[in-house]
């Protein structure tokens, strides 16, 4: 799925901005016809979550109307044209009409899905509503709601407010822009590049999708070389030779430009960011460009003040800039697919990416497991499909830390797994996981992701008791696995401020310390290459008794980028 761009051949619009809002708690918004148009709403900020724009809406997850208009730019003409409209992130479930026609609906809350509305777009006075609604349910992934019950999970948290079954607040709305764009109606609809080296040359590799048609003349170029390729097929290799490739101290990226024409009439362009660069496993390592790699960085979120996980830019720059003071050099994407700009910059800045599917706190009661599956699929699918072409991303994670202990979770994780390398063959696929040696899943994986908090949620306030646990552990799920291992989270809370020597728990010395202790571990193991501590800053969730106000203070650095110790200890450990 290529993310719509403008140039003399399509164009975009972002309808970014101050929409209507209504919320309907009395569920009255369908049969009152709101979805033709409704009056009485309030702004409301898109992008944004809705939950910490108002002053008495916080907890509130139900259905939720959201209405824009819009007007065609100028020249775009529904009968020559594809116009479409794209949803880039509405958390949870969206369904659309424009001018009273019901376009469709989507599941899932971080990843992008587009309507065709050339047939019922007008020149002016278009009325776009969006019904959005983000209950908790036990069969929507990720689950809410989730009956205790100690065979199906490790700790009820029906208890929480709002009751999810993971550990970030489910924040709920418009979360990502909404584009409106325009493209040829015979267009390029995809392109996959994958690359390779040959001693000093690149060889990248094109697949080009396009609209059904005449067999035009397809043009392949990376701007700023001579290197190029034609063809009225859709495959094409190009061969750079002394190739500038991608890593992580030198991100180069080239733009490879696709045109197609007619005789010398060229219709269509696109313009694509690519990395040359390689990814294996050999061994116990994990290779970019046939060298190792170590993984410094962490897990985080989607998360700011007032916004919730609405895409706020600055945040984003604010972000990369922290992790290039700290000396980090990767992350994971806790725990759903993070916006196209957030990749985006992993490409130019050289970050590494575990990317991973919003398939957090699974469990197997056979009450909605197919649905569950079914939803785990169309994620994987849709995020390996989007994401497929960043050169930063150097890994899939299928889940993070599934409840997987009954039988049947073995053949859910070998299922989407064989769904991923389908799609693409060419990186490794992991699940992170808390249960350890008795992950069977493991066995279909290419990594062991590993997460622990020994000396925190076990051994509370012992940081050496912790790391020898750990150290143990890690021998032995080395011995039962013979995979490379990483540390995908580990840390420990700390309320900024609050100081004690010796270290005790919920101080930035403890926290500071057993990060450091861990580390130390992490080092002595030849097999370990990379560690993530949790979490990169403070972020909010559910109410409960394990978090003080509302939030889980696991960062680093605080909610609003500022470093506790810890990220100084950090620092010099890791530049
Ligand atoms: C891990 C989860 C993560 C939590 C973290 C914690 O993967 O989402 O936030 O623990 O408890 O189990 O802080």
């Amino acid at each position: 799925m290529l993310y719509p761009q403008s140039n003399p051949f399509r164009q975009c619009v972002d309808l970014s901005g101050f929409w209507d809002l209504r919320f309907d708690p009395g569920n009255q918004g369908v049969a009152s016809n709101w979805w033709a148009g409704f009056n009485d709403g309030r702004p409301v900020a898109v992008p944004a979550s809705w939950n910490d724009q108002f002053e008495d809406w916080r907890d509130y997850l139900g259905n939720t109307w959201y209405q824009t208009r819009f007007d065609l730019p100028w020249g775009w003409d529904a009968s020559r044209q594809h116009i479409r409209l794209r949803f880039n992130s509405v958390n949870y479930f969206a369904e659309v009409w424009l001018n009273g026609v019901r376009l469709g609906q989507h599941e899932g809350g971080h990843l992008p899905f587009e309507f065709d509305i050339a047939p019922y777009v007008r020149p002016e006075g278009n009325v776009l509503v969006v019904r959005v609604e983000g209950e908790l349910k036990p069969d929507r992934v990720p689950p809410g709601n989730v009956p205790a019950d100690s065979r199906y999970m490790f700790l009820s948290q029906t208890e929480n407010n709002p009751p999810a079954s993971f550990d970030f607040f489910p924040f709920c709305g418009i979360h990502r822009p909404v584009l409106l764009y325009a493209t040829p109606r015979q267009a390029i609809t995809d392109l996959t590049v994958v690359t390779d080296i040959a001693g000093h040359a690149g060889i990248v590799r094109v697949k080009l999708n396009r609209d059904e048609g005449e067999n035009s003349l397809a043009r392949f170029s990376l701007r700023g070389t001579n290197v190029h390729a034609e063809t009225t097929g859709n495959d094409a290799v190009l061969i750079v030779p002394d190739a500038a490739l991608w890593s992580s101290d030198s991100p180069h990226l080239y733009d490879l430009t696709v045109e197609l024409a007619r005789g010398d009439e060229t219709f269509d362009r696109y313009t694509l960011p690519i990395g040359i660069r390689t990814v294996e496993i050999k061994g116990d390592r994990l290779l970019l460009n046939g060298k190792p790699i170590y993984l410094k960085g962490f897990g985080r979120h989607e998360d700011f003040p007032i916004a919730g996980r609405g895409l706020v830019p600055a945040v984003i720059v604010k972000d990369y800039a922290m992790m290039k003071w700290i000396g980090a050099n990767s992350f994971r994407t806790t725990h759903y697919p993070y916006s196209e700009q957030m990749m985006d910059l992993a490409d130019r800045l050289g970050f590494f990416v575990i990317d991973e599917t919003p398939a957090v706190g699974l469990f197997f009661a056979e009450e909605g497991l197919a649905r569950r599956l079914e939803l785990c699929q169309q994620y994987t699918q849709e995020l390996v499909l989007r994401d497929k072409n960043h050169p930063s991303v150097i890994a899939w994670s299928i889940a993070n830390e599934p409840h997987s202990w009954l039988p049947s979770a073995k053949p859910f994780f070998k299922n989407l797994r064989d769904l991923c390398k389908s799609i693409d063959a060419t990186r490794p696929v992991t699940l992170t996981t808390y249960i350890g040696i008795g992950e069977e899943s493991f066995e279909c994986c290419d990594l062991v992701c590993l997460n622990r908090y020994a000396g925190w949620y076990s051994q509370s306030g012992k940081i050496d008791a912790g790391a020898a646990s750990l150290s143990a552990e890690l021998d032995a799920l080395y011995e039962k696995y013979r995979k490379p291992i990483i540390l995908t989270e580990f840390g420990a809370d700390a309320v900024p401020g609050s100081h004690a020597q010796p270290p005790e728990m919920f101080t930035e010395e403890f926290q500071a310390g057993s990060i450091a202790a861990y580390i130390q571990v992490l080092r002595s193991k030849s097999f370990v290459i990379g560690e993530h501590v949790w979490n990169m800053c403070d972020f909010k969730t559910s109410q409960a008794v394990q978090r003080v106000g509302g939030m889980n203070l696991k960062g680093v650095f605080t909610r609003d980028r500022r470093p506790k110790l810890a990220a100084h200890r950090l620092r010099e450990l890791w530049r």
